[in-house]
């Protein structure tokens, strides 16, 4: 029909008439254009890359496309290409077995950071490292930011774009604004206003009888349809938004190299599932005609949100786990979930999400962690890992933008694991001043320091440092001379400041334990000595040492595909993710470890069950019989292990450190709080307090004590 053709107003329609009119109205049309998310005529799309890590890995090294490559982490495989997988390979056999099943396989072990390294880097020998390496997924995140990059690329700019980021290799697009604009374009008759200027008058039916769907996968129609149908404005609107998918796969083949799936329909859910659907570097389109027939194919736990443990309660409850099956369950039998639960599964397996795509794709937060295997069991031990933690996290951070002022993070998480207890610590970032590495990493020693206190720390099965809370454009980001600082001129001081803050670390840490431990005493107090840099920047560079109560916050493994950015907010409670690039497969459910089980001044894992305090007379006796290997602390009159000595020490310091801190908090005199901690003295003989002297000290460390430790 052409826009010159009268409209057919007639009402009640006859049978000819409705068939010379479209199912969809005028209103559906603006609703197309507005991305309403219960627009009948929606368009959404779903882009996977094709197993990613490999591909990275296949572009990075400019492997052959038919060559069979798998990406190992330690003894797993946690990615492997499309030629590998007809030998029979999947995910999770370890690398001895794919060897015997593919001979010619290229495995390549994902980069890592070794204790102590400043940068990650792609090592032979990783796989046999996994006590002393962690791993990187930076080569993948920047991959992963190209190629959506390239996606909004090849997409009108906004708001005629709307991409969501659902995970390291994925996105969403809302493409029915771009879809409408073609649409209009395509069919001018669309562009008539609709007669009596009625929204709810149906729109003209298209003329087209025959889409041309190109390679794409298209699923068979609802058994009540068939292909001569008449096509509608929905057939129209999704072949446009496949054609569009198609020239943005298109794209990042040619730009990057990579191959993606595409999945084109009305709403995330089935998109998603096209995505799936047909693999490697394939589209399938779910028209609204096919999607009772898509659907009912499926096992619903592998419909979004369903795949874990949702699914496996719907499973136990209706004992099956096809679509088929759970759709001749009434709605009222399927609220036997819960209200919502029971509507939400209802309408999902008929094909219903009115689920938005949320173009905000920016990180909310950032993870670090490590597994230890063995368990690690001192302080220095923990810094180390702390110390790659936050090289990871800042340099991630910088991508965000923090040196440039867009975004910076607000608070700084510690979780701390030992067997099935897990401890959390946070604290605020300061904002008034430059975010710099040497800050974050004071913040998350001083988290560590804490958990010492508490007790308990060691061994530690595993750590974990976050930030979260990002926050836009934050205006007081303050640099030398309290100068706003941006860009070029932010990282030239954040080279410095990098400098000052490695040869700082360094000075401390490049002598081998055995020899460091000579000279000083090698545990917590040498992570609070004070850097040997300028005035300048000791004026700004202190870190409020901010107290803050337990968190009960769980430890959350599994915020986002990509596991150590989160930006999206779990649609639903207990939606479950695959765990996806940690170092641990699996984070035991965090339990609260209340503090009050812990005596309040017994060093709660040193000294050992054996070295209890004892009486006086019997430590008199002690005393005298102390063999070689023990030591008699004087402060807390415990017997112990020589071995333990270093700890023990750390113990006190940290211990006294947050007794300072707690005073402050309560506001103690400047005097009282300038007066030295006994065992300072005691544990260095050189140790003292600064941060209540003179007045630029005051001004600057407010909350905070630093130990500054004389040259001798
Ligand atoms: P997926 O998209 O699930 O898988 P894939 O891209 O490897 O393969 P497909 O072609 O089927 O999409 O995951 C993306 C990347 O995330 C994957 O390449 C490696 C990583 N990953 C893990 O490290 N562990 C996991 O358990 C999963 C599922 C993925
Ligand atoms: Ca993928
Ligand atoms: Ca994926």
């Amino acid at each position: 029909m052409s826009s010159s053709q009268p409209f057919i107003q007639s009402s009640p329609l006859s049978v000819t008439a409705r068939r010379r009119k479209s199912k969809f109205t005028f209103k559906h049309l603006v609703q197309l254009s507005n991305y309403s998310t219960t627009c009948a005529l929606r368009v959404i799309a779903h882009v996977d890359l094709d197993a990613f890590y490999a591909q990275c890995e296949m572009v990075r090294l400019g492997v052959p496309e038919d060559q069979p490559l798998a990406v190992q982490q330690w003894q797993s495989l946690i990615a492997i290409n499309y030629p590998a997988r007809k030998f029979g390979l999947g995910r999770h056999i370890t690398s001895m077995e794919a060897h015997k099943l593919c001979p010619e396989l290229i495995m390549q072990h994902v980069a890592t950071w070794r204790e102590g390294d400043e940068k990650w880097a792609y090592h032979e020998d990783a796989f046999k490292h996994i006590a002393t390496h962690k791993v990187s997924l930076d080569p993948y995140r920047m991959e992963s930011r190209k190629i959506i990059a390239t996606i909004k690329e090849s997409l009108p700019a906004p708001p005629m774009q709307r991409v969501e980021k659902a995970g390291i290799d994925e996105v969403f697009l809302d493409l029915s604004a771009q879809v409408h604009s073609i649409m209009l374009g395509r069919y001018p008759e669309l562009q008539e206003p609709p007669p009596y200027d009625d929204p709810t008058e149906y729109l003209p039916r298209p003329l087209t009888t025959v889409l041309d769907w190109n390679t794409d996968a298209l699923v068979d129609l609802d058994a009540s349809e068939t292909e001569d149908d008449y096509l509608d404005w929905d057939d129209i609107a999704i072949s446009i938004g496949s054609e569009i998918v198609r020239s943005v796969r298109a794209r990042v083949r040619e730009k990057l190299k990579y191959t993606c799936s595409g999945g084109v329909a009305r709403n995330k859910m089935l998109a998603k599932l096209g995505s799936a659907h047909k693999k490697p570097n394939q589209q399938t389109v779910i028209r609204n005609r096919a999607v009772q027939h898509f659907l009912s194919g499926f096992k619903f736990t592998k419909i979004r949100n369903l795949g874990g443990k949702l699914g496996d309660d719907v499973v136990a409850m209706f004992n099956t786990d096809t679509v088929k099956d759970l759709l001749e369950q009434p709605l009222d039998q399927l609220k036997r979930m819960g209200d919502d639960t029971g509507s939400w599964l209802y309408w999902t397996i008929r094909g219903e999400d009115d689920s938005e795509v949320n173009p905000r794709t920016q990180i909310k937060s950032m993870l670090s962690a490590k597994s230890f295997r063995p368990a690690i069991s001192t302080f220095e031990q923990g810094v180390r890992w702390i110390r790659i933690f936050v090289a990871d996290i800042f340099s991630r951070c910088v991508e965000e933008g923090v040196l440039e002022n867009k975004r910076r993070p607000k608070t700084i998480n510690l979780h701390h694991r030992q067997g099935a207890q897990t401890r959390s610590k946070q604290s605020p970032i300061p904002q008034g001043k430059m975010f710099t590495e040497a800050i974050l990493f004071d913040l998350a020693k001083n988290l560590l320091a804490q958990v010492v206190v508490d007790g308990r720390a060691w061994p530690c099965a595993n750590l974990s440092l976050s930030v979260g809370g990002f926050e836009d454009g934050v205006a007081n980001n303050m640099g030398i001379g309290g100068f706003l600082v941006r860009g070029e001129e932010a990282k030239a001081l954040l080279a410095s400041e990098r400098h000052a803050f490695e040869s700082h670390v360094e000075d401390k840490d490049s002598q081998p334990p055995e020899k460091r431990r000579k000279f000083d005493n090698g545990g917590i107090q040498k992570f609070f000595l004070p850097r040997e840099i300028s005035q300048e920047d000791s004026e700004r560079d202190h870190t409020p040492f901010q107290r803050r109560e337990d968190s009960d916050e769980p430890v959350n493994s599994e915020k986002d595909n990509d596991m150590s950015e989160s930006s999206d907010p779990a649609p639903l409670s207990n939606i479950s993710k695959p765990t996806i690039c940690s170092d641990s497969p699996s984070t035991p459910k965090a339990r609260h470890l209340d503090d009050d089980d812990i005596p309040p001044d017994i060093p709660p894992d040193i000294p050992p069950p054996s070295a209890q305090p004892l009486s006086p007379s019997h430590r008199i006796s002690h005393f005298h019989q102390q063999s070689l290997n023990t030591y008699l602390c004087t402060r807390c009159s415990s017997n112990l292990p020589l071995a333990k000595k270093v700890e023990h020490e750390d113990w006190h310091f940290a211990k006294d450190l947050a007794k300072d801190l707690q005073a402050e908090e309560h506001g103690q005199t400047e005097s009282a709080r300038r007066t030295p901690v006994p065992q300072k003295s005691h544990s260095r003989g050189r140790g003292r307090l600064v941060g209540g002297g003179s007045s630029a000290v005051k001004g600057r460390e407010k909350g905070q004590r630093r130990l500054a430790f004389g040259k001798g």
